[in-house]
This record gives C-alpha cells, sequence and structure tokens, in this order.
C-alpha cells in the first residue's frame, strides 16, 4: 500500500522489522534511519521503517503496525536457545498477514539471521531448512556490528521495487 506523492514524484514504501523480542530489530533501524534507495519510473523511492514489540502479548501493537506494509524483514536470532521463539514470532506474522488479506506468499518478505557473532548460534542450513519455508532471499547479519544490515534492506527494498512494478504494469 504505498504511497506515491505525484507533487513531489516520490513513492514512500513502508518496511516493517518483525521477529521475537531482543532479536536484534531496533539495532538494525539504529543503524539505518530512514533511507532513499533508487528511482522507479523517475520516481525517487523512500522507505519508512518499523518495528514492532516482540513479546506475545503485544499482538494488537504488531497487527496495527503491520497495516499497509509493502514489505517485511523477520529478523531471526541465530541463537540455539531463540530457535523455539523464531519459530513462534515467524507464525504470529503470518497469522497477522493473513488476517490482513495478505500472506507470506503475496507480501515480500526477506529473513535476516542475526546475532552471527555470537559462539552459540545454530548453523545457516538449519535456519533455513527450519524457518525460510518459501524459499524467500535471507542475508546473514550482527547487526550490533552493523554487518548485514544495509545488504538485508536492499535486499527487501529491491523485493519490493519489484513487486510494485509489476502492480503499477497492470
Ligand atoms: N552479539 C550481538 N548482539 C546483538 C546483535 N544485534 C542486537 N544485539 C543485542 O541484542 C539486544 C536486543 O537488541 P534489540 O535491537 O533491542 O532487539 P529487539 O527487541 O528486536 O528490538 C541488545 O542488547 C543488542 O545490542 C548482534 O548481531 N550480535
Ligand atoms: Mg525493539
Amino acid at each position: 500500500m504505498s504511497f506515491i506523492n505525484y507533487a513531489a514524484r516520490e513513492i514512500n514504501c513502508k518496511l516493517v522489522y518483525y521477529g521475537p523480542g531482543l532479536c536484534g530489530k531496533t539495532t538494525n533501524l539504529q543503524q539505518i534511519y530512514s533511507r532513499d534507495l533508487g528511482t522507479i519510473r523517475g520516481f525517487k523511492t523512500r522507505f519508512h521503517l518499523y518495528t514492532v514489540p516482540g513479546q506475545v502479548f503485544y499482538d494488537a501493537s504488531r497487527k496495527l503496525i503491520l497495516k499497509g506494509a509493502d514489505g517485511v524483514v523477520f529478523v531471526a536470532d541465530s541463537q540455539v536457545e531463540r530457535m523455539e521463539a523464531n519459530i513462534e514470532s515467524l507464525e504470529n506474522l503470518g497469522e497477522n498477514l493473513v488476517e490482513q488479506g495478505h500472506g507470506l506468499t503475496t507480501l515480500p518478505h526477506i529473513i535476516q539471521y542475526n546475532k552471527r557473532d555470537l559462539p552459540n548460534v545454530v548453523p545457516v542450513a538449519d535456519l533455513q531448512s527450519t524457518l525460510n519455508e518459501h524459499n524467500t532471499p535471507w542475508f546473514e547479519a550482527s547487526a550490533a556490528q552493523g554487518i548485514g544490515v544495509f545488504e538485508t534492506l536492499k535486499g527487501a527494498a529491491k523485493l519490493i521495487l519489484t513487486d510494485l512494478k509489476n502492480k503499477m504494469a497492470r
């Protein structure tokens, strides 16, 4: 549901960072802030970044923040002991998207495997088979060190813009 400002020749996209509590969503955003990432058909594209609260009981807030999203970055916490929380959060994302007439198959989304710098992390191949059912683009990151943060953002932007071009072409 991107907002197109014809006067300013600007397209505004909403990108939501989703994931369990303490996985590093806010850290990603702190490294970035709001970014312009290229043009499409002469329109400058501007990305507005949001993050949801991870704790289970904040589901109403998550639903509100997800509304009108053009894309989602699912930030997974790579630590072994957070796998359960990752799975739960990903399921929650799927459910909330379905409620909004979407699904992980129709909304551009990518996965970031964060905290790769820690010693107790799950191998990427295992994360892939557990969390990446739709075989969507994924990136490894250590957001606290700024590693993989922009690659993730650019990957998400690319998916969103491709999706938008397809919609504009219809
Ligand atoms: N070691 C490590 N810690 C991280 C990384 N990313 C975030 N953190 C830390 O994890 C904690 C939670 O991060 P935060 O961004 O607040 O998580 P949020 O709840 O998803 O917003 C903070 O102490 C961060 O510094 C990372 O890549 N590696
Ligand atoms: Mg946060």
